[in-house]
């Protein structure tokens, strides 16, 4: 059990490669290293400070970790569907050429995105949580084993789409991108301001369907500056392309963020 937002691990994550599909529940990995307590009554008493407190030393791990093999990591967080690993498959055609880039994807099933990015040329291990909600410092230090990234590789972890609970696990990144999609409309920041204040960019996409909803995008900056006035917006359209040289633009301004 998550104690922090109470979504059930069921065993703990699955680590795996695409190809190597294997059903998140069918291993059982779970070390019994709990972060909760058993009360008289068999209760479980959460002890969420505890549990963000121990992935917080583990993130610095991973930062060091990271930091040791020059690497750039950047978690990539949003609701389901705005369009994290079609950003990503476009990121890297357009960048790969330059520096490797690796990917960890987070979902609950399946390797449906590993798959993806695979094919996008990228290196990837998919994390499957089953029905946790969010990625955390360990599950990436686990992948990060698995994906073994070379030394200066630009990294993306690509969190489980949920705009609640991503944004309390530090996983050791340099950076957090959020992606809003213009279909989710502009009050997203006055309802998830956990996200958007703790956001080093906002990526607003789907800028190509603004013409056909309801979405004014002064008031979206105006929202999202509310929550974080300092934060960097970027429209863009994954699909057609409009907007990535700022993308690019800003991974490049970003590379070296010290939080
Ligand atoms: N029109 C439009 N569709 C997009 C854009 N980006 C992603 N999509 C579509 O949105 C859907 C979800 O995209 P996906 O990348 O899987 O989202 P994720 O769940 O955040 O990784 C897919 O059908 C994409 O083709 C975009 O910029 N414009
Ligand atoms: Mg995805």
């Amino acid at each position: 059990m998550c104690a922090t937002c109470g979504c059930q691990g069921d065993g703990g994550p699955v680590v795996t490669l695409p190809h190597e599909h294997q059903h998140p529940h069918s291993s059982h990995e779970h070390d019994h290293d709990h972060d909760h307590q058993h009360g008289p009554s068999g209760e479980v008493i959460t002890l969420e400070q505890k549990v963000l407190a121990k992935n917080d030393l583990l993130a610095e791990r991973n930062r060091g970790w990271l930091a040791g093999r020059a690497i750039s990591a950047f978690n990539v967080m949003s609701s389901p569907g705005a369009g994290k690993t079609t950003l990503l498959v476009r990121t890297i055609g357009d960048l790969s050429g330059a520096r490797p880039i690796a990917v960890i994807e987070g979902d609950q099933e399946t390797t449906l995105d590993a798959d993806r990015i695979e094919a996008a040329g990228s290196s990837v291990v998919q994390i499957n949580t089953g029905s946790g909600c969010h990625l955390d410092a360990d599950m990436v230090r686990r992948a990060l084993e698995k994906l073994d990234p070379a030394t200066g590789t630009l990294l993306f972890i690509e969190n489980v789409g949920n705009l609640v609970c991503p944004a309390l696990f530090d996983l050791g990144e340099e950076g957090k991108l959020v992606l809003i999609s213009v279909t989710e409309g502009d009050d997203k920041p006055l309802k998830y301001p956990h996200m958007f204040a703790v956001a080093d960019a906002v990526v607003v996409n789907k800028t190509d369907l603004l013409p056909y909803v309801d979405f004014d995008m002064k008031t979206f900056v105006r929202h999202a500056q509310s929550v974080n006035p300092e934060v960097r917006i970027l429209p863009t359209s994954a699909t057609t392309g409009d907007g990535m040289d700022d993308w690019y633009g800003w991974l490049a301004e970003n590379r070296h963020i010290v939080r």
